[in-house]
């Protein structure tokens, strides 16, 4: 509805939004009109930063039509959607991308050259919106480009973090976070809505009152409140056409400030309120599978939930909308246990709000929502303490005590008083202390649940929540993740999009199984050198970007060894390190020439959560033998540690196409899926990894030849873990493991200061919880393979052909048509 409410008179008003023609002369003038009337500059005084913004607003003039277009016909249709409730997008510059939705590209270029202008540096100027700490955030980035791809109706809710993931600096070698202004220089991406903003309330009391019908009813009293302001972003589908929507919610105080305390001189007392209540959009939570028990957390979660259900109900619903249908119009999918508070929301509004019957309210509720679980560490599955939540949503406890009751009586009911399974199956822990499982909760109410790869979820099943899987047959399936091909190849990569493209045309970036087709050319000797070729320029690549960046030197002669994700002791960097002090303690030691030696390149990039302690000492720890290594010349410049600081999405899009290997080494059945690893195959480089997450997948589809698995199964390490793990006694065994670690403890890599690096060796040595001592022989073993198979140029180029053939399978438009088929069943609406 018009917001007026006046009728239109004018021809204009009801034509539909019209594009700019897409020529370079349209492109100039429309770009000239924004810098001169949006940012109010001539072409002659304007910054790089008021170039890139001009840029921006008018790429985005170009995605306009196809947005409202978009909007309209759903508004028209009412087909059945998804609304994915993430907490984290981690989504990358989006410049590069919306001129590649738009194919605009070349036209921009051209345009921007006849303005004196390179378009490669307005890229450079922006910034990249970091609202995620890993992969959890990414794969919603990937699936709402994939969705809009594919043309299925699908809104993203989240929070605008006013700070995104922090920004890391080392000092000496040590993480030291800064915070991520990703607004300050201007944010040409979103769409505020002020206007729309809807009250968020907290706190209170529960109240019975009587209603018209002399009914009892429930009603939350609460405390104190504050606005959700929508902020909306494009979500453009690659060259089709639509554009979904992205809608990141910003906290702002219902009452911007006391005047008469402020007046008074007070100035910090009249601005308390505000500065509580914006605070909870203010800052993401740096952290990655650790638990995190914060009151502001637990805001920041119903707070975006509260307010993307609300919006859905009340602004994207027709105003005679028969709620009992709703399963037929939305699925709110669940990325992890953060927005589960939703169940209890949807629950609390249908039936305090639209007075249905708790009965039917639960029978919609429970097609609503579908529930994907990220992880097997128990740490990491989210529980909130009931004194907590009743604080802070005391009717959402109500509704949560009434849902576990009903389950817990249904549970009783099959399997009678079996005592010790409900206690195990309870939505409810009693011990340490009293408080709501939130992937329980989502368990019981969600009409699906998926692990995130063929073996984390069939160990969920198994081991995390076997109960609920007998309970609930058919309930648990999986979704193996995937990546979009269209920013980490045809975007990362240009090189290598155009080498694809000339074996097989065009049409493998929105059906990317036809990759398949390069397999033929893996035999075909003058194809090889052209990859290598690119490989090659992509390492060229890569070192510039370094060298700017921080100052280090990618050599295209070494093998290119990558490890990036987030440090987490559980993915084993610390695995990696001690594969390179052995590496350089045999040369040092004479044991080898270092001219024998593979030239190697290892290239981290990982942030630790702030609060992770032995996470930021792995980092020092990498940074010391980095510099050490690096600056000693007995290792003839043989080996290179490179450790930039900042790792992001940015900087992945840089350093994937140009690595040879890929580590993935994970202890088996620690790694959920992995994400990375399927964006280092598809771009080329060869995986050394266990036995973990998609790996399982990757290896079985790229084939033994072109995969270096190592390690123990996770059966075995559930065996060893069972006979009782000795760290200690793998590092008497091991003359090789010996060296390394007392390298590490004489000192020498902290200035002869044997105290620095004590906590990692004896963490080692004494603890070791993720089994690295007893994989360490089985990875050195693997990484001799590494050598053998890399002195062999085109038996590796052929291997690494095969890896890009045969990694379409993890498109995460694959993964799409997996949760419609399984999931949602979405009929794809064009
Ligand atoms: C990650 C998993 O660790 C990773 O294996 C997986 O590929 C990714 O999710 C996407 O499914 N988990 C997180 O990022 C995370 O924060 C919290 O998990 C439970």
């Amino acid at each position: 509805p018009a917001s007026t409410g006046l009728v239109a008179t004018h021809p204009l008003a009801l034509a539909t939004v019209n594009s700019p023609p897409a020529s370079v002369d349209g492109f100039v003038r429309e770009f000239l009109r924004e810098l001169n009337f949006g940012q109010g500059v001539s072409l002659q005084g304007s910054t790089v930063n008021d170039q890139y913004l001009a840029l921006a607003r008018t790429v985005r003039h170009y995605l306009m039509a196809r947005w409202s277009e978009t909007l309209r016909r759903q508004r028209e249709t009412q087909a059945k959607g998804v609304a994915y409730l993430s907490a984290e997008y981690l989504l990358g510059r989006q410049l590069g991308n919306a001129l590649l939705a738009t194919d605009l590209t070349d036209i921009v270029g051209e345009g921007l050259a006849q303005c004196g202008i390179d378009l490669a540096d307005l890229r450079a100027q922006e910034v990249e919106p970091g609202l995620g700490n890993g992969g959890l955030g990414r794969l919603a980035a990937c699936f709402i480009d994939s969705l809009a791809t594919m043309s299925v109706p699908c809104i993203g809710y989240g929070i605008r973090y006013e700070y995104g993931i922090f920004r890391q600096t080392f000092v000496e070698g040590r993480q030291v976070e800064q915070p991520d202004s990703w607004l300050a220089l201007g944010a040409p991406w979103e769409f505020p809505h002020p206007e729309n903003a809807r009250l968020i309330s907290f706190g209170g009391s529960v109240e019975t009152t009587t209603d018209e019908a002399g009914v009892e009813r429930r009603r939350w009293i609460p405390a104190w409140d504050v606005n959700a302001v929508p902020y909306n972003y494009m979500v453009p589908g690659y060259q089709n056409g639509r554009v979904n929507t992205l809608r990141l919610w910003r906290a702002q105080a219902t009452d911007a400030f006391d005047l008469k305390i402020f007046n008074s001189g007070d100035y910090e007392e009249a601005v308390r309120a505000q500065t509580f209540a914006e605070n909870i959009s203010k800052v993401l939570y740096p952290e990655d599978s650790t638990p995190q028990g914060k009151e502001l957390r637990l805001q920041q979660q119903y707070f975006f939930v509260a307010a993307s259900i609300g919006d859905f109900l009340d602004q994207q619903l027709p105003e005679d909308f028969d709620l009992t249908k709703l399963p037929e119009r939305i699925i709110f999918q669940l990325n992890d246990t953060h927005p589960v508070i939703g169940v209890p929301e949807l629950m609390r509004v249908l039936v305090d709000e639209r007075g249905l019957e708790w009965d039917a309210a639960w029978a919609i509720t429970q097609k609503c929502f579908a529930y994907t679980c990220h992880t097997l560490l128990p740490e990491a599955l989210e529980v909130w303490s009931v004194d907590l939540l009743g604080k802070l949503l005391p009717r959402h406890l109500e509704i949560i005590y009434r849902i576990n009751d009903d389950f817990l009586a249904e549970v009783r009911e099959r399997f009678g008083d079996d005592e010790l399974r409900i206690r195990r199956m309870s939505i409810i822990a009693e011990h340490p202390e009293r408080s709501v499982r939130m992937a329980y909760l989502a368990t019981v109410a969600g009409s699906k649940v998926n692990g995130v790869a063929a073996l984390h979820s069939q160990l969920l099943r198994d081991k995390v929540l076997p109960d609920f899987d007998e309970f609930y047959p058919g309930k648990f399936t999986n979704v193996t993740n995937g990546i979009t091909p269209r920013r980490f190849l045809r975007l990362a990569n240009p090189a290598l999009s155009e080498l694809i493209t000339d074996a097989i045309g065009v049409g493998w970036l929105t059906d990317l199984e036809r990759l398949r087709g390069l397999e033929s050319y893996a035999e075909d000797e003058e194809f090889r050198e052209r990859f290598r070729d690119v490989k090659a320029a992509n390492k060229r690549r890569l070192d510039a970007v370094l060298r700017e960046r921080d100052g280090f030197t990618v050599h295209d002669d070494h093998l290119l060894d990558v490890m990036v994700k987030r440090l987490h002791e559980y993915k084993r960097q610390s695995l990696k390190l001690l594969h390179i002090v052995t590496t350089y303690d045999r040369i040092i030691s004479g044991e080898v020439a270092a001219a024998d030696v593979t030239p190697r390149t290892f290239i981290f990039g990982a942030k630790a959560a702030p609060g992770y302690k032995m996470a930021k000492e792995i980092i020092h720890l990498i940074n010391a033998v980095g510099s050490v290594v690096n600056a000693d010349p007995r290792v003839e410049d043989r080996l290179k540690v490179i450790f930039p600081p900042n790792y992001n999405v940015t900087l992945a899009e840089k350093v994937i196409p140009a690595a040879d290997l890929s580590e993935q080494i994970s202890l088996a059945g620690k790694e959920a899926s992995g994400t990375g690893n399927m964006k280092f195959a598809l771009n080329g480089a060869l995986t050394i990894g266990t036995d973990d997450g998609a790996n399982v997948e990757i290896r079985e589809l790229v084939g033994n030849d072109n995969f270096f698995l190592f390690g123990m199964l996770e059966p075995q390490v559930e065996e060893l873990q069972t006979r009782g793990y000795v760290p200690s006694s793998f590092y008497e065994a091991d003359a090789g493991l010996r060296r390394a670690i007392d390298l590490i403890s004489s000192g020498a890599f902290s200035g002869g200061d044997r105290s620095v690096f004590e906590p990692v060796v004896s963490n080692l040595l004494y603890e070791d919880r993720f089994m690295v001592l007893a994989d360490y022989a089985a990875y050195i073993e693997a990484q001799a393979r590494v050598d053998a198979a890399y002195s062999d140029v085109e038996g590796w180029t052929r291997s690494a052909i095969l890896n890009v053939a045969r990694s379409g399978f993890f498109s995460s438009d694959r993964s799409m048509r997996d949760y419609i088929e399984r999931i949602w069943g979405t009929p794809p609406s064009i």
